[in-house]
């Protein structure tokens, strides 16, 4: 189909008046929607009627986008790096322990704002599978809320409230894969061919042992295997039996799951996570992560929001090793996500803390390239899954180490292995010498459970600081993860709950704490609420200290997120020194032991005010952010 055909086809369904901008967007994206979709799906003997559908969809979708979207569509075109400022914060936290509900998150907008948040992930709220449903990462409907969380008009209430505040709403999209009981997996077991289309389903163990001699496995413990028996076959599930993949080399599944990212755009979502991005495209003899074609059909997603919904962020969630990374991110002349999370640099951050040393930390710097112009890291210490150690192979042997043992290491420390201040636990490993994941809470990761003391509440407070220094000055978007804000520990809650007992990462996953949240302002000097530190709970210490680093965040440009980054290799292992362009370092020391640095010239720091010269001497665990003069 020739590209002015396309055109034609998305213009004819648009009203007059909003022609003139679409033929716009459709001059810069329609050639390079068709190359990929081409590519992808050209081979199909239906492939020009199937592109005329698609565009005709497409331009009724535009149509029915609400006129204030469209008039934050174009204030955001206008200003692509819109969301790289250092004034940009996320919170990601589940709704229902959040707030109870849809409606219950409304109710905390003034908290989110008076910690400057400006960004929200709530995780999956859509209607997920009945019984298990790993977390709402199963789902049902892509169009209707789960109703345990509200319904339909509360996400449109919720979407309204938070862009009146300043918040931007992201959603996961989970696109790898549908739950068991979606429409689709209802009317394959009905025996639809077409429905049956959107899966992977093999007849005969062959092809399933065939892939499975190189796939890896995302939950060896709880779900071995990639495949499940159904459909009278076996169906591809990477995650849990009851997560099918979608079949991405049929072209009906593109169109439609494009379609659903942007019905729920039209609702007033404004991020897109999109998660399990590295397993869209399955190749025999490779582990079907990071294909050439997984990439394509992310771009050919941009490429459909660039036109239909530009002020729509798309982020990906691919938790790959470094190298696989910058992809994602696509590059000047081929767009793909906007934001990707920086998995390496999490899980590093908590290497260097237990081994006291920075080289693989610093070897995930070095990994880490520049970025195309509006594009940028997701920064964070904690998320809702397992710190996953795998990430980090290529890097924890660079310097000839043995990397699985250096990382099994990690993994046995933040289960809290003899001498470690961690409480936590390894995740899905099935052999002690492996190194899989680790689960827990920051705090308790960082030894704030174990401690006995108020030296040791002292230093399991640096640690936690010091992570959370690393994920804001980074240069990234960086995400605070509901709760380690108040330095709430891990919930062991979740071994009673049989749906959720075999999965660990249930300890990181706790209720909010109004009890904490009340204690935030305590013995807070600006607040009037006390007078001074002495006594005051480690949720208030917490809350507190980490709000100072918001703040100087904030405040200094040189912490935008693209501002350009070097690593100072003149810092001692134990240490990581980190320039923001050129009157910006962060020093932090990941070690026990004080560390030195020798600074040029006279620094303020912003923290705390206090004027550095010459030889600085770092506390245990601790950091300064300067700024030259
Ligand atoms: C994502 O996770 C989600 O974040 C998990 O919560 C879901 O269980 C999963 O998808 C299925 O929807 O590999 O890149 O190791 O890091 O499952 C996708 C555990 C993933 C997670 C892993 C992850």
């Amino acid at each position: 189909m020739p590209s002015n055909v396309m055109t034609d086809r998305m213009l004819a369904v648009l009203p007059e008046e909003l022609r003139p901008q679409a033929a716009q967007r459709l001059a810069a994206n329609e050639p390079v929607l068709r190359r990929l979709l081409a590519g992808l799906y050209g081979g199909h003997a239906n492939f020009d009627a199937w592109l005329d559908e698609l565009m005709a969809s497409l331009g009724a979708l535009y149509a029915a986008r609400p006129a204030e979207l469209r008039a934050q569509d174009e204030r955001r075109a206008a200003q692509p790096d819109w969301f790289l400022s250092q004034r940009m914060l996320g919170y990601c936290a589940y709704v229902q322990n959040f707030g109870g509900d849809l409606n219950g998150v409304a109710a905390r907008i003034p908290y989110l704002q008076e910690m400057g948040v400006s960004y929200l992930h709530l995780l999956p709220f859509l209607r997920a599978r009945d019984g298990e449903n790993d977390g709402g990462f199963a789902v049902s409907s892509f169009d209707d809320v789960e109703p345990s969380l509200g319904t339909n008009a509360d996400l449109d209430a919720l979407t309204a409230q938070l862009r009146a505040a300043g918040i931007s709403l992201c959603s996961d999209f989970i696109l790898n894969h549908v739950a068991d009981d979606h429409a689709w997996a209802i009317a394959a077991k009905a025996g639809d061919a077409a429905a049956r289309a959107m899966f992977l389903v093999y007849p005969d163990r062959e092809m399933p042992d065939r892939y499975e001699r190189t796939l890896g496995q995302v939950f060896p413990q709880v779900a071995p295997g990639n495949f499940t028996p159904a459909l009278g076959g076996w169906v591809w599930s990477t995650f849990y039996p009851y997560q099918w993949d979608l079949n991405y080399a049929n072209p009906a599944v593109f169109a439609a799951m494009a379609a659903a990212m942007l019905r729920l755009a039209n609702r007033g979502i404004e991020v897109f996570r999109l998660d399990s991005t590295a397993f869209l495209w399955k190749r025999e003899g490779t582990n079907s992560m990071n294909q050439p074609e997984a990439h394509q059909i992310l771009q050919a997603l941009r490429a459909i929001v660039d036109i239909v919904a530009p002020g729509v962020l798309l982020k990906a969630e691919a938790i790959v090793p470094t190298r696989e990374l910058p992809a994602y991110l696509g590059s000047a002349d081929a767009r793909e996500c906007h934001i990707a999370y920086h998995s390496s640099l999490m899980a590093a951050s908590w290497l260097a803390l237990s081994e006291q040393g920075t080289s693989a930390l610093r070897e995930v710097i070095r990994n880490t390239p520049e970025l195309p112009p509006a594009a940028t890291w997701l920064s964070y210490v904690r998320c809702h899954d397992d710190i996953g150690w795998n990430v980090l192979r290529a890097e924890a042997g660079a310097d000839g180490s043995d990397a699985n043992a250096r990382l099994a290491r990690a993994s046995r420390f933040f289960a809290g292995a003899e001498g470690s201040y961690a409480s936590g636990a390894a995740f899905q490993s099935t052999d002690p010498n492996a190194a899989h994941g680790s689960n827990g809470s920051a705090a308790s990761l960082a030894g704030l459970e174990t401690a006995g003391s108020e030296e040791e509440r002292e230093l399991a407070m640096r640690r936690l600081l010091l992570l959370h220094g690393l994920a804001l000055s980074f240069g990234a978007l960086p995400v605070l993860y509901m709760g380690d804000e108040l330095a709430m520990t891990n919930d062991y809650s979740y071994q009673h709950r049989p749906q959720h007992a075999m999965d660990s990462r249930w300890l990181q996953r706790p209720r909010f704490d109004d009890e904490r949240w009340r204690q935030r302002g305590e013995g807070d000097a600006h607040t009037g609420d006390g007078d001074g530190d002495g006594g005051r709970s480690a949720a208030a210490n917490m809350y507190q200290s980490l709000r100072r680093l918001l703040d100087a965040r904030r405040r200094h440009e040189a912490l935008a997120a693209n501002a350009p980054r070097t690593l100072l290799a003149d810092a001692p292992d134990g240490m990581l020194a980190l320039t923001r362009g050129e009157r910006f370092v962060t020093l932090m020391n990941f070690s026990s032991q004080p560390q030195s640095y020798a600074l040029q010239g006279q620094w303020t720091d912003c923290l705390d005010g206090r004027i550095l010269d010459g030889a600085v001497t770092l506390e245990p665990y601790a950091m300064h952010w300067l700024e030259r003069g």
